[in-house]
């Protein structure tokens, strides 16, 4: 049976992707510590998966679920908070980097060889530079403690994958929408907290004119992708995650609005300090490997609603 470790199981993109390898029939183990994600993400599946509501950083711990040897490793625990890593930059920095290390260096000592090592990263590797499409050897400007951890991890995965070979991949995801999405920081992905609002009839602030744009991706197109790009031969490369689409945040969310047949009542505000005007990956790495996204925008945020308006 093929084996899996997935941590940050219980998060938002996690837990979508804990479902899919479920369903692949997969023998599935996640450790969590729930900092953020929710063991109710996973009620569904709990009785057929491993679950360890645990910290990675705990070394001696994650060396004796390492020794299971797994066939894949979907790297996903992280403090998935740039606001929490400019207020607690070193705790951060131990989740966000010292427990990838520590993990990659385990693998190394005990030679243990997954057919996949996968770190997941982010666009925010790439700051601020105006330079648009982002492809994945543009320019990158780490300009805060999370994006510094997230760019040191993806190089420690491709040089410990070149170094000692170890089959290893890294992807940035764009901006991800999608079920389980938790809406509760001011900092949560935009269409959770648009969703919120929708649901519970309330006012939602508008941050700038609407016009910033962002390649949207759903949850559903991310977690194909990183099963995708495990299970291809691909090596100790990056790979941008988005759908290569450039779309004004006021017109996803009259998209949503028209998905949901429900007005939004909608707040404008001033920008928030560093802010990016424009966000758009390029996506030509992962076509080229052969990937095509199922799902789109439009399906995407249909579905969204319709899990959101049945289980919000
Ligand atoms: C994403 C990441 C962030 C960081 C950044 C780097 C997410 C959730 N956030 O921020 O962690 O990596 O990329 O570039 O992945 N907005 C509103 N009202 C709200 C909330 C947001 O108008 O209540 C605006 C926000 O000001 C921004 C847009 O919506 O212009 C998207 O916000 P976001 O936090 O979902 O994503 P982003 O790309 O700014």
């Amino acid at each position: 049976m093929t084996t899996a470790l997935v941590t940050g199981g219980a998060g938002f993109i996690g837990s979508n992707l804990v479902f899919e390898l479920v369903k692949k029939g997969y023998q599935v183990t996640v450790v969590d510590d729930l900092s953020m994600g929710l063991k109710a993400n996973l009620a569904e599946v709990m009785d057929q998966i491993e679950f360890h509501e645990h910290d990675v950083c705990d070394h001696e711990f994650m060396h004796q679920v390492l020794d299971h040897n797994f066939d894949y490793i979907y790297y996903l625990a992280a403090v998935a908070s740039v606001a929490d890593s400019v207020e607690r930059p070193y705790e951060t920095h131990r989740v966000n980097q010292e427990s990838v290390v520590d993990t990659l260096e385990y693998l190394r000592v005990k030679n243990l060889k997954p057919k996949k090592f996968l770190f997941t990263s982010s666009a925010a590797v790439y700051g601020n530079y105006p330079e648009l499409p982002k492809r994945e050897d543009s320019r990158v400007q780490p300009l805060t403690p999370y994006a510094v951890d997230k760019y040191a991890s993806e190089r420690y995965t491709i040089d410990y994958g070149k170094l000692y070979g170890l089959s290893t991949v890294a992807v940035r995801f764009f901006n991800v929408f999608g079920p389980r999405q938790n809406p509760s920081s001011p900092y949560s992905g935009v269409m959770s907290i648009v969703t919120k609002c929708l649901l519970n009839d309330q006012e939602f602030t508008l941050f700038g004119d609407g016009k910033q744009t962002r390649d949207f991706i759903y949850v559903k197109d991310i977690v194909n992708a990183l099963i995708f790009i495990s299970e291809t031969p691909a090596s100790n490369e990056v790979y941008n995650i988005g759908y290569g689409h450039q779309n004004a945040l006021i017109d996803v969310i009259h998209q949503y609005e028209q998905a949901a047949e429900k007005q939004l009542k909608i707040k404008f505000a001033a920008s928030r300090a560093g802010d990016i005007d424009e966000s758009l990956a390029d996506v030509t790495r992962l076509t080229k490997l052969g990937f095509k996204p199922q799902w789109g925008l439009e399906n995407g945020l249909r579905e969204y609603w319709e899990y959101a308006s049945n289980n919000g």
